[in-house]
């Protein structure tokens, strides 16, 4: 009868109700203006009061979309175990839902949040390897792949937008430091973007060495057209911006020394930073070769970025392009409604842009719904084609 009930629903009947309930709320989705203005004139309880509630209406969203994975996949060990800390998050969450907040509660709840934090800090190692585990015991057809691609760019967004929630309340109202006396949270106000992007590039140039021992140099070049002779600056999660620019750099060093070779001059790589009215713009341009479009599709597609761990005997991991780099990347970059975009032209080379929203009031949060859209895009079956393209060769077609 348990195993019965396990295997209709991932999760356990005492939650369900829960689950159900929190599961018809949306998700409110916050500007990162709203995020300031919490982090400097909120309160512990208030903070409190908003966050209990709102992460469990967020992983209720998210919970409901992992039980409609495909069977198969939610068989595999690793997959079970990322669905049960949700579960278990959700079960620790639930303990708050009608506490008032007094403040040996509060500070009891900040507890039970760096818990969660922690149980959750594999949970993309993890559920690469239920991809792993899929793969080598059932195959997936192209019907799960897209599936799986459509879930994981709502999960990782969603698993974004949690931790973001609970690192804020925990720098701001908890026992987490800032990173800076500037910062309110993870926000940092004023943050410099060529320092961001130097920053970057240092360290991406520091990996290219050790591995290489060469490295291409970097020209940048910045253009602040709202504010002429100003540094560029914006409102933004600093730690978001650095994981997308390193991930860049060190993507387009990987693709220059080994399309130049790494005893050959190496040409520089290109940084345009530009700051509009509505836009913040950074494009990387390297001369790498490029990629054809069919690899280029290929670099943000979860299935065929899942390779297994590099081995830890010495044997060095390649600087890029073996992960989950780019497709969360640009999951940063949207998160906020900015955007990753790769234009390649192969036999050349390939520029890298981001764009982030420029004004503070603009840049809201992107979360994932749980509705009857999401669940028919989750439980499609496989689709008729209806381009000529996906037809399948001229020999296999009846005349
Ligand atoms: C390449 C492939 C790539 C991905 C991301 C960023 C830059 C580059 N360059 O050749």
């Amino acid at each position: 009868m348990l195993f019965t009930r396990r295997l209709l629903s991932p999760f356990a009947s005492s939650i369900a109700k829960k689950l159900e309930h929190y599961s018809q709320f949306q998700p409110s989705s916050l500007t990162i203006q709203q995020y300031l203005d919490f982090g400097r004139s909120g309160t512990a309880k208030s903070s409190f009061l908003f966050l209990k509630n709102e992460l469990l209406v967020r992983l209720a969203n998210i919970m409901q979309e992992i039980s409609l994975l495909p069977p198969n996949l939610l068989k595999m060990p690793s997959a079970r175990l990322v669905s049960d800390w949700y579960c278990e998050s959700f079960e620790d969450l639930l303990n708050f839902e009608n506490a008032d907040a007094h403040l040996d509660i509060v500070t009891r709840f900040n507890e039970q949040l760096q818990v969660i934090l922690k149980r959750h800090s594999h949970v993309v190692e993890t559920m690469a390897e239920g991809l792993i585990e899929l793969r080598e015991s059932d195959g997936v057809d192209i019907a799960s792949e897209k599936g799986i691609q459509y879930f994981l760019d709502r999960f990782y967004i969603n698993r974004i937008s949690i931790r973001m929630l609970q690192n804020q309340h925990l720098v701001v109202f908890g026992s987490v430091l800032p990173e800076s006396p500037r910062h309110v949270g993870c926000i940092d106000p004023a943050c410099d973007v060529e320092t961001v992007v130097t920053d970057a590039y240092e360290n991406a140039r520091f990996l290219c060495e050790r591995y290489y021992l060469t490295s291409p140099s970097m020209k940048l070049f910045c253009h602040n057209a709202v504010h002429p002779s100003k540094p560029i600056t914006v409102v933004s999660v600093p730690s978001h911006l650095y994981h997308i620019m390193f991930e860049l750099f060190k993507n387009a060093m990987r693709a220059t020394v080994e399309f130049h070779g790494v005893d050959e001059e190496l040409p520089d790589i290109h940084v345009n930073v530009v700051c509009g009215q509505e836009d913040l713009s950074v494009k990387i341009s390297d001369r790498g070769g490029g990629v054809s479009r069919t690899i280029l599709e290929r670099l943000f597609n979860y299935m065929y970025s899942t390779a297994p761990p590099p081995p830890r005997d010495g044997t060095q991991a390649p600087l890029a392009g073996y992960g989950y780099g780019l497709p969360l990347s640009r999951l940063y970059a949207r998160y906020f409604l900015g955007d990753l975009f790769l234009v390649s032209m192969e036999g050349f080379g390939t520029d890298a842009c981001v764009y982030l929203k420029a004004v503070p009031v603009e840049a809201s949060e992107v979360l994932p719904i749980y509705s009857t859209s999401s669940r028919r895009n989750l439980t499609a079956g496989p689709q008729a084609a209806d381009w000529s393209h996906q037809l399948p060769s001229i020999g296999s077609r009846p005349s």
